[in-house]
């Protein structure tokens, strides 16, 4: 897999420059990369004096209502099937931009009306294997969030363009995908670029995070006091799951969105180098895949269907039941999780069964 596909951000940024408008959208259930770089390029596009919409599948999630309310809400709005000025809207875009996703059903309700639009179609993402409907797709995946590649695209153009509102989306997007400047593919350029972004835009961490991660509701702390309960551990330790069920979700009273980030306190277990988070939903389990370092956890959840990084990725799986789905992707992850260190009997922690299964998944790990 090439770590890049073929447009340079100055080819994306080229063709920005030659329309008039624009749309911009991104995945379903939109995250802080995803909502933090639409709005980074809205507002960078306004400033050149395009015209430029966001339309979304779905609407953000409550934590980030206040980048919206507070920093160009106004620019995005929830896709109505049939609604005449987003019909217009696509119609008569010079150019449909896609962030943060290169996959079509990631797109959810938009996905049709994007690759039905006569404009050009952009992809900037930090995802592998882009879908090939692209006309222009500038895919860096040793990036650690879109945002950063948001910050390139602008900052490559016009630094000063960076202002307050351009400041904090990219922060946002940027800090979110990270996991606050914590996970493995953040590297000392996330961080320059975030210096630059405090720096030209006036802006600073702390009120971002209290909006972000200090909001939490007494639902959403009973449902995290649920969901550490339910924490297993396998294969000595090194994997750690959690369940959510449809019962402790109603219990708790919480928010399906207010899941979010739970599966962290699973890999937070010592010795854990993976984690899963199986989520019950009316209609299927939302599979959630973490992992530290180099424990590749994508080709793990590309077997059930899914994907996503090597240290976050994710799968759905309709029409099974809960604890076979729990059994079918924990049963694979031998494969995944074990060291490919030589085992040998000073592995004091490491009981006999589970030394079997490592000797059995020696040699073909990768
Ligand atoms: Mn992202």
């Amino acid at each position: 897999m090439p770590a890049s596909s073929s447009a340079s951000i100055d080819d994306i940024h080229n063709a920005l420059l030659g329309a008039e408008r624009v749309v911009l959208t991104s995945h379903i259930r939109p995250d802080g990369d995803a909502i933090g770089s639409e709005l980074g390029v809205a507002h960078f596009l306004k400033a050149l004096g395009k015209e430029v919409v966001v339309i979304n599948s779905d609407s953000e999630p409550r934590r980030l209502g206040w980048l919206l309310d507070e920093h160009g809400g106004e620019l995005v709005e929830k896709y109505e099937e049939g609604k005449l000025s987003q019909i217009e809207a696509f119609a008569t875009a010079d150019v449909v931009m896609v962030v943060d996703t290169g996959a079509a059903h990631r797109l959810g309700k938009v996905a049709e009306r994007v690759q039905d639009a006569p404009g050009k179609k952009l992809l900037l993402d930090h995802h592998p294997d882009p879908e090939t409907w692209f006309d222009l797709a500038c895919v860096r995946t040793e990036a650690a969030s879109t945002g950063e590649l948001v910050y390139e695209l602008i900052a490559g153009h016009d630094p000063n363009l960076i202002d307050e509102n351009i400041a904090t989306a990219l922060y946002a997007a940027i800090m979110t995908d990270t996991g606050s400047f914590r996970y493995g593919a953040t590297r000392p350029s996330t961080h320059r670029v975030v210096a630059d972004l405090l720096e030209r835009g006036g802006i600073s961490p702390e009120p971002i995070h209290i909006n972000i991660f200090d909001q939490r509701t007494r639902e959403s702390l009973r449902l995290l006091s649920r969901a550490l309960e339910t924490i297993t551990t396998h294969y000595s330790g090194r994997l750690a799951s959690m369940v959510i069920t449809q019962e402790i979700l109603r219990e708790s009273g919480a928010y399906f969105d207010e899941t979010e980030g739970l599966i962290n306190y699973a890999l937070g277990l010592a010795g854990a180098v993976a984690a899963l988070i199986f989520l019950e939903t009316p209609h299927g389990i939302k599979v959630s895949f973490r992992s530290k370092g180099d424990c590749k956890v994508n080709g793990w959840a590309a077997q059930f269907g899914g994907g996503g990084h090597m240290n976050a990725s994710g799968a759905y799986l309709r029409g099974k039941p809960l604890n076979s789905v729990v059994k079918e992707v924990i049963d694979k992850a031998p494969l995944h999780v074990m060291s490919s260190d030589p085992i040998t009997a000073q592995d004091e922690d490491i009981s006999q069964d589970d030394l079997a299964l490592l000797s059995a998944f020696k040699g073909k790990l990768d």
